[in-house]
């Protein structure tokens, strides 16, 4: 949810490490090595600002701002609108596809805008100069904005019951009091459906507690249309005493001990990593291109293995589109929460700075980001993305020889890809991690502080206990963290090669085994085609035996003349189990099954729908799929759901260790052997 307020910076994607050299370079690495920085460079804001040279670069500062002036001139905007979105509006796959270094490409922005309290499309020809359409979408809203997120807060802290509901607490210095307000979600004929609602809980700052979300004013709420300022109505129930300062968090922290000073990695930066434009990572055999996005904040694009003289697509986009996060609480102050923090506020919107030493090695390389803020310009994110190499302590490949007692392997190397978005309470470390395999790892980590709240009970001893318990878990004394669940739809747009490829299953039967020495069972694999496009059912006798899917290109062959395909090993974890009927739940459709393939098209990119924020139903996936389009042999996305269920516990209190959840994709038949293995490592003596 949404911090209160955000910095603008000036324009610019620099290499924390690194940023004289990409100033001056469009190779970092090269320039770095070359040691030509100039001594006194001229101040950041007399850069020129930094060329475009990918067809998938994200906007700059310049083009950002340059759309907003043209949708002004043109009427479509003015000086009170609002811009929910100003992004890159890719070019046609295939014309991507189609690119080489050095070519022209087209240079188009989607805007999301809202004025006089209406939607509005807009599409701009940043090359032309052009406003190509503007278009009016009724009845949806476009993401929470900063100036409707501090008008509906400030609206809601100036008003008498408020200032009542406070002096009812016992709380006399209004100081001393914040609030934040949340996506109010949609229920059926609620006050205020249509308007662009908010619903603010408020904490307090007494005793300056960290982390601030430690003390919730519970049973009060404002619901405030942030558009207008005007309070629809304020909740004000039960009244429970905030928990006492300070919860055992800041003073009384143990002291790290010596054992726990920070472990750096043995790779030095660049070790493989090069870097290019705005921005391209080479690392070993792979290659790929990255684009700041305020909605999915990362954008990961075309990842490459080089595989001998080929090129090999494996990856035309992947990034979170979408995530669902409802709490288990019933009481009215809480049941709304059922956040869809992507498509409410962004992940860009809400990246944090990366801090080098605790949320990847100090020698990474740091990236700063940027991003469109609401009134048509920009901001930068300093360190808001990190790349870094490491080694995992594992052998990526090993044999011993008993013979010469020998070993013989290569230690595994891994690039790490990572953001980490501050969602309100939560962080999330979202990882792309390569290795030398081919493999490409998704990984959530999920830190930061549960959301929680102020409860009678001190310990389960207390009478009220049982009561307070019901949804959630005591983590501290008189704090409740409610259950609540996590998930992550990641859009995969992968291709097997080119773009025409098959989504299949394979399960495992038992087969009764003839002539085999005894034997009467074994294992054999069937292997099954989707026709059409949907989600994948949860079979829970394939789940038991050990189903997988991949995806693959019926079109090419290795050289055993194998189809090459991408396996995905995804745990299976949680799917959302609430009642298709609840509000939320149907806003969020998506998560209840862990896959749902579709067929590409360039309008489709968001799980629940472009406009979730107070969404009614969800426009996404669903849709997507309601004509079931044949999917044999076609450009294929898979949708991913990391979905975890989050029982509370003391151990999350006051900071969540983080709660790692991760999925691999990984080739199969693709390669004509193990890629990852340079066989100069020889045989080593084990002790030497
Ligand atoms: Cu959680």
């Amino acid at each position: 949810m949404g911090e209160n307020s955000m910095a603008r910076f000036i324009l610019i994607v620099r290499c924390f490490a690194l940023a004289l050299a990409l100033l001056f370079s469009t190779d970092a690495f090269a320039a770095k090595k070359k040691k030509k920085a100039p001594a006194a460079p001229p101040a950041v804001s007399e850069q020129a600002p930094p060329p475009v040279v990918h067809p998938l670069d994200a906007l700059t500062a310049v083009e950002i701002e340059a759309t907003s002036k043209l949708l002004k001139a043109s009427g479509a905007a003015n000086d009170k609108t609002l811009f929910g979105i100003i992004t890159l509006e890719e070019p046609p796959k295939a014309e991507v596809l189609a690119w080489t270094t050095g070519r022209d490409f087209t240079r188009r922005a989607f805007v999301v805008l809202r004025k006089d309290q209406k939607t509005f499309e807009a599409h701009v020809d940043l090359k032309a100069g052009k406003v190509l359409a503007v278009t009016e979408k009724p009845g949806v809203f476009p993401m929470i904005m900063n100036a409707v997120w501090e008008r509906a807060r400030d609206a809601f802290m100036k008003d008498k019951r408020y200032a009542e509901a406070l002096t009812k607490r016992g709380i006399t210095d209004p100081k001393t009091v914040f609030c934040t307000p949340n996506s109010a979600g949609y229920f059926p004929g609620e006050a205020g459906t249509g308007r662009f609602l908010l619903k603010i809980p408020c904490f307090s700052s007494k005793d300056k507690l960290h982390p601030a979300l430690a003390r919730p004013i519970e049973g009060l709420m404002g619901v405030v249309d942030g558009e207008t300022g005007e309070v629809i109505s304020v909740l004000d129930r039960e009244i429970v005493a905030l928990p006492p300062a300070p919860q055992g968090y800041g003073q009384t922290l143990p002291k790290r001990g010596p054992s726990s000073a920070p472990a750096e990695i043995l790779v030095a930066t660049p070790g493989n990593i090069k870097l290019s434009g705005l921005l391209n990572v080479e690392w070993l055999n792979w290659n790929f291109h990255v684009r700041a996005d305020k909605r999915a904040g990362l954008v990961v694009s075309l990842a490459r293995f080089k595989d001998g003289n080929r090129q090999r697509n494996i990856a035309y986009e992947m990034y979170p589109s979408e995530m669902f996060v409802p709490y288990m609480d019933p009481n009215l102050t809480w049941s709304y929460r059922t956040f869809m923090d992507v498509g409410e506020f962004g992940l860009g919107y809400l990246m944090s700075s990366l801090a080098p030493g605790i949320d990847c090695p100090a020698q990474a390389y740091y990236i700063d980001l940027t991003f469109p803020n609401d009134v048509g310009g920009s901001y930068t994110k300093a360190r808001a993305l990190c790349v870094f190499e490491r080694p995992t302590g594992d052998p990526a490949w090993r044999h011993y020889s008993s013979g010469r007692n020998a070993v013989t392997g290569e230690p595994q190397l891994e690039l790490v890809v990572r953001t980490i978005p501050t969602l309100g309470n939560y962080d999330y470390v979202i990882d792309y991690v390569f290795d030398a395999s081919g493999n490409i790892k998704l990984r959530v980590g999920a830190t930061g502080f549960d959301a929680i709240k102020s409860t009678a009970a001190a310990d389960m001893d207390a009478a009220s206990a049982k009561d307070d318990t019901v949804y959630g878990n005591l983590i501290a004394p008189y704090t409740v963290a409610p259950n609540h669940d996590h998930y992550f739809s990641f859009r995969l747009d992968m291709d097997v090669d080119t773009t025409a490829n098959t989504f299949v299953r394979d399960t495992f039967v038992a087969t009764p085994a003839k002539d085999s020495g005894g034997r009467t069972s074994l294992w054999t694999t069937k292997t099954q085609r989707f026709l059409k496009e949907g989600p994948i059912a949860s079979d829970h006798e394939a789940l038991s035996s050990g189903v997988s899917y991949r995806l693959q290109n019926n079109n090419e062959k290795n050289s055993l003349k194998q189809t090459p395909s991408l396996w995905f090993n995804a745990h299976h974890d949680a799917e959302s189990i609430l009642n298709g009927a609840d509000p939320p739940q149907s806003r969020a459709t998506f998560s209840t099954h862990q896959f749902w393939i579709s067929k590409y098209k360039p309008d489709e990119l968001w799980s629940a729908g472009l406009y979730p924020n107070l969404s009614q139903k969800d426009d996404g996936l669903p849709n997507y799929v309601a004509d079931s389009e044949d999917i044999t042999n076609e450009d294929i996305v898979v949708w991913y759901t990391m979905g975890f269920r989050h029982v509370t516990r003391p151990e999350d209190f006051p900071i969540l260790p983080t709660f790692w959840h991760e999925m691999t994709i990984r080739p199969a038949f693709f390669f004509d052997r193990n890629p990852s293995m340079t066989f100069n490592s020889g045989y080593v003596q084990p002790g030497q």
